[in-house]
């Protein structure tokens, strides 16, 4: 993971040394929420562990009658429970008395900042509810949200929760084609956007993005726009079907009774991109992916009524509706809210927000890290970070020189580092260290969570003896586990637990060692994680074969010291093309167009051919070999031995931007 002739700092090299395990802080140890026995108490009937959790952590309309009907792999916790996930993330907590109690800091690129109580977030959250009925949306339709970072993203998502209807949030990032795609594939009533945000100081359009996805999208009523950028960006706005969020949230009462939804009831459907060029709908639904991701939160973050908690990551993603919408809220956390990125206006601007907002919690993910790393120690060292009281990273294996370097630099060797294994899919953290209770090594997500069975398996499925490495599963249901991939529950099951029966197979590699941590290794499947994000070879391969100069794509995951991986595309053009710089720039912008522009290659190589078995599956692990410059692996398989030589010759001349 990290650039092999750059070695690590002294006092890193030093604690590299010094055997690499690190016990939880005696004072930490004193007053942490979570304590060993509760492994113990799972361990002896998790769904007596979750059931007692359920009751005691959730409010609820109706109780539930039974835990857990596991009708392998179609799980349904909580049944014949009814609640509303606003009135647990919102209203319980204004009507205990904190209604003052911040929600979030909000953190504008510009300077812009602003304080959400949950009093106004209880009225803000009934009047865009009252905005969402008037435009026609009803309990089970599905709203498209496309915004940046700004307080109404999380007040859409739990005004549609408060109706019952399901939102799914696609990532600003994503292009008017995904965005189209998934509107059609949830069959969205209405798209929830703004006419921009700001990134890196400039205005970042996103209601033309929206306007181009609606014109593809029948199903599509209305689009509800919120101001972000007013004259630094002038929006169209198409009357009768496009409203101001100003306009038609303002003036709507503050008063929408919450609608008691049963457990099972669709929350949100998050897209997710797999081994096809289709991206998948992972359904989440309501009681049981609250209790996941509200116990987790509390346990893993060791949250406290007066901690100022800050996940810096974009709530388009998994971890921000779990860690920075519904976990948080349901626990009554006060939490910043950042819209910008780590590098503007200069690279100590998290380092700023820690000190200005007094922040105790801090969750990010590795690619931050080692970009922190390369910009060096003054940064941090120049800002007042001791309210910092515990570390989190998510998204990617951290590796140990990062994990090192966070607690050093940032943790002041003072607050224990959470590393949290999860994914969209499973809704919650699974594996991680209790910040109390666990001694960490860097680098390993540590153990599964109480409640949380998981495994290394080899390719027959069976448990693979301490010290060895195999398959990631996990062997029994957990509440915020995704319930089916949205109108597909052959590909759910087929994706998920058809590879090892009876297990769910999460696509990852992992080992353990002779002390039974857990390690994960990265993506065993045509999956990259790029910055954290997951892209898949596959959808960048059939967006650039999509371009009608090119004949055939191939796309690998080129290791790389700061985002972890790197796009690297191999191109065959078409006989009458000729290849240029400029095509190649052509061919990135296409690929932007077609998924967005983190999809975009940093590199691309024109090559005459590619490596292909006599089946003629494309052998990405030797193109993977080519992309890092390493000998070949074996290539006895391959239908044309000369091919590869002929691309690693031309691999020196990879385009890169
Ligand atoms: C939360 C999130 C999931 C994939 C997963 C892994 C990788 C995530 C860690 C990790 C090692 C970690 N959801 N991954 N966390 N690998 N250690 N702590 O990232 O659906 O976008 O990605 O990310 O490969 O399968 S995700």
């Amino acid at each position: 993971m990290t650039n092999e002739q750059s070695s690590p700092a002294p006092e890193i090299e030093n604690l590299m040394a010094e055997g690499r395990a690190f016990p939880p802080p005696p004072a930490f140890v004193a007053q942490a929420n979570a304590k060993a026995d509760l492994y113990l108490e799972a361990d002896d009937d998790y769904e007596a562990f979750w059931a007692r959790l359920a009751r005691e952590r959730l409010t609820w309309r109706t109780p539930f009658k039974r835990t857990l009907e596991w009708d392998a792999p179609f799980a349904k916790w909580f049944t014949g429970g009814t609640l509303n996930v606003t009135e647990n993330c919102v209203d319980r907590h204004v009507a205990a008395g904190l209604g003052d109690k911040v929600a979030y800091h909000w953190v504008g690129e510009p300077g812009d900042t602003r304080t959400i109580t949950y009093a106004d977030l209880l009225r803000e959250v009934q009047q865009a509810a009252n905005a969402l009925l008037e435009l026609g949306v009803r309990t089970g339709d599905r709203v498209a949200i496309y915004m940046p970072m700004i307080p109404e993203l999380p007040i859409a998502m739990l005004a549609c929760a408060r109706i019952g209807a399901a939102h799914t949030v696609v990532f600003g990032g994503f292009s008017a084609e995904a965005l189209a795609g998934r509107i059609e594939d949830a069959q969205a009533k209405l798209i929830i956007t703004a006419d921009g945000g700001w990134r890196r100081g400039k205005p970042v359009d996103l209601k033309t993005a929206a306007d181009e996805a609606a014109a593809q999208s029948p199903t599509v009523e209305h689009i509800l726009v919120v101001r972000r950028l007013g004259d630094a960006l002038p929006a169209s706005m198409t009357p009768g079907r496009d409203v101001w969020w100003h306009d038609i949230v303002t003036r709507q009462v503050a008063d929408c009774p919450p609608v008691p939804v049963d457990s099972e009831h669709l929350l949100y459907i998050l897209y997710t991109s797999g081994t096809t060029a289709k991206p998948k709908g992972i359904v989440h639904t309501s009681a049981g992916y609250l209790l996941g991701t509200s116990v987790t939160h509390e346990m893993v973050f060791d949250i406290k009524p007066d901690d100022v908690y800050w996940c810096a990551a974009d709530i388009g993603w998994v971890t921000g509706h779990s860690y920075i919408v519904y976990g948080p809220l349901a626990n009554a956390t006060t939490g910043v809210l950042y819209e910008g990125a780590p590098d503007t206006p200069g690279w100590d601007r998290w380092w700023q927000i820690v000190e200005d907002y007094k922040v105790t919690v801090l969750y990010m993910a590795p690619t931050a890290i080692r970009a922190f790393m390369k910009q060096g120690e003054a940064l941090p060292a120049a800002r007042d970070l001791s309210s910092l009281r515990l570390l989190g990273s998510v998204g990617e294996p951290i590796n140990p020189e990062a994990w090192l370097w966070y607690h050093l630099n940032i943790g002041r060797e003072r607050c224990p580092i959470v590393d949290t294994w999860w994914q969209t899919e499973t809704g919650q953290i699974l594996i991680s260290p209790l910040p109390g209770v666990t001694e960490t090594k860097p680098g390993s997500a540590t153990f599964p969570l109480p409640g949380i069975s998981a495994d290394v398996v080899d390719s027959n499925g069976d448990s693979v003896p301490l010290g060895q490495g195999g398959y990631l599963v996990l062997k029994r249901p957990w509440p915020a586990m995704l319930r089916g991939i949205y109108g597909d529950p052959d590909r759910y099951r087929a994706t998920y637990w058809g590879r090892f029966p009876g297990m769910y197979f999460a696509g990852d590699g992992a080992k353990r060692d002779t002390d039974g941590y857990f390690w994960l290794l990265g993506r065993v499947d045509d999956v990259m994680n790029v910055a954290g994000h997951r892209i898949s070879t596959i959808e960048v391969e059939s967006a650039l074969v999509d371009h009608p100069a090119v004949a055939e794509a191939a796309v690998v995951g080129k290791e790389d010291p700061v985002t972890g991986q790197a796009i690297f595309a191999f191109c065959t053009v078409r006989a009458d093309v000729e290849t240029s710089d400029e095509l190649a720039h052509e061919l990135r912008e296409h690929v932007a167009k077609v998924i967005g522009p983190i999809a975009r290659p940093r590199y691309l190589l024109f090559t005459p051919d590619l490596p292909k078995t006599r089946s003629g599956k494309i052998m990405r692990r030797l193109l993977r070999d080519v992309a890092e410059g390493r000998a070949l692996g074996d290539t006895t398989t391959l239908a044309d031995q000369g091919v590869v030589e002929t691309i690693r010759a031309g691999a020196g001349r990879a385009d890169e931007e």
